[in-house]
């Protein structure tokens, strides 16, 4: 059975269009996928989607998940293996709700689960400021065990671990709006701040963050810095830019030699990318990755396997509904000069 073709769902979204691929597994609903190349598998560690019956805020409490439950498939197109509960907020002694995106690692035999949640402080909303925890385990699927604390210094949503070809990894992580980055300055946390963005659309945008990884893997060696992104000209993209500013989902790999520093622009649901010489950037933005997909929230990660790049995406076919999502993949391409044709999430 070719899963990718046969996982079901309507085949045609609601305003007609054919969608490019079918989602990974409809056992359960799944988002924002990390995938990783582990032993020649492909595992893909997602945010598992649950109704809980809260109405869509930009705050984002209608993403109101609780545990993590890892994907894994053999072969490109092969079946996917859906594994059981990794890790459960309840489980989590910092943590109070929202187990948003997640990404893993691997290093000296032991696999990395790297985890956003609003932790149990209150603010305007009476709702915790997001920090970002690490989970360990001897498996790929978990169950992982997670530290008492969260990683200090981090903050926001959205982490993801580049490692680099010298063994040296970066986590990359933030979100504006209801991941709450427009409220950290210099490291301070306003609970009272904005709920969207700064509100300075002719300024540079919020960046999103990096911040290198202690060789444990559980604390940042250095202090967090902006991935900035910058025009053409190496001019900062502005705030009020929402075709190019970065707004949440930061995943980085690395290509002949080159950092591309991929995102989500959230409210206007591209995937963007820049390329730059460091894992630090700047990066110099290049264009779309892929086109708005059906529902509000777009996120991924691009992954080489088998000597082939993929888009692991997310969309919401199978319920029509923007906190109840599928994750899909689909073959990416790079032109000669390392530049990635845009890619739509419709035929037709
Ligand atoms: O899944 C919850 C949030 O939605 C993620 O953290 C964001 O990237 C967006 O996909």
């Amino acid at each position: 059975v070719d899963t990718m073709a046969a996982a079901g769902g309507d085949a045609v979204s609601p305003d007609g269009r054919s969608y490019l691929s079918q989602p990974l597994t409809s056992e359960i609903y799944t988002a924002d996928p990390s995938g990783h190349v582990f032993d020649g598998k492909l595992y893909i560690y997602a945010s598992h989607d649950i109704d809980a019956g809260i109405p869509d805020d930009d705050l984002g409490n209608q993403y109101a998940m609780r545990d993590y439950r890892i994907l894994r498939m053999d072969r490109p197109g092969g079946p996917v293996t859906v594994g059981p509960v990794a890790l459960d907020v309840k489980d989590v002694p910092w943590a109070s709700q929202q187990m948003w995106a997640p990404d893993a690692a691997y290093k000296d035999g032991t696999y990395y689960l790297y985890f956003p949640a609003r932790d149990k402080t209150k603010d305007k909303n009476g709702v915790g400021a997001f920090r970002i925890g690490v989970a360990t385990s001897k498996s790929p699927m978990g169950p992982f065990v997670p530290e008492p604390n969260y990683i200090e210094g981090s903050f926001s949503i959205d982490p993801s671990v580049f490692t680099d070809d010298d063994g040296t990894s970066y986590m990359y992580f933030g979100g504006i709006w209801g991941g709450q980055l427009q409220r950290w300055n210099n490291g301070v946390y306003d609970p009272q701040g904005s709920d969207t963005d700064l509100m300075q659309d002719d300024q540079p945008a919020i960046s999103g963050k990096v911040a290198r990884l202690s060789p444990d893997m559980k604390s940042f060696a250095e202090p967090v810095r902006d991935a900035l992104i910058v025009d053409e000209a190496g001019n900062p993209v502005l705030g009020g830019d929402h075709d190019r500013r970065f707004f949440e989902a930061a995943w980085v790999f690395k290509r002949d030699g080159k950092y591309y520093f991929t995102y989500s622009t959230g409210d206007t649901h591209y995937l963007n990318y820049a390329i730059g010489d460091s894992p630090y950037g700047p990066f110099t933005y290049k264009g779309h990755i892929l086109e708005p997909v059906q529902g509000w929230t777009s996120h991924h990660s691009i992954v080489e396997w088998n000597g082939k790049w993929y888009l692991l995406y997310h969309d919401t076919q199978l319920s029509g509904k923007n906190h109840l999502r599928n994750v899909k993949m689909t073959e990416l391409t790079f032109n000669p000069d390392g530049t990635i044709p845009t890619i739509s999430p419709f035929t037709n």
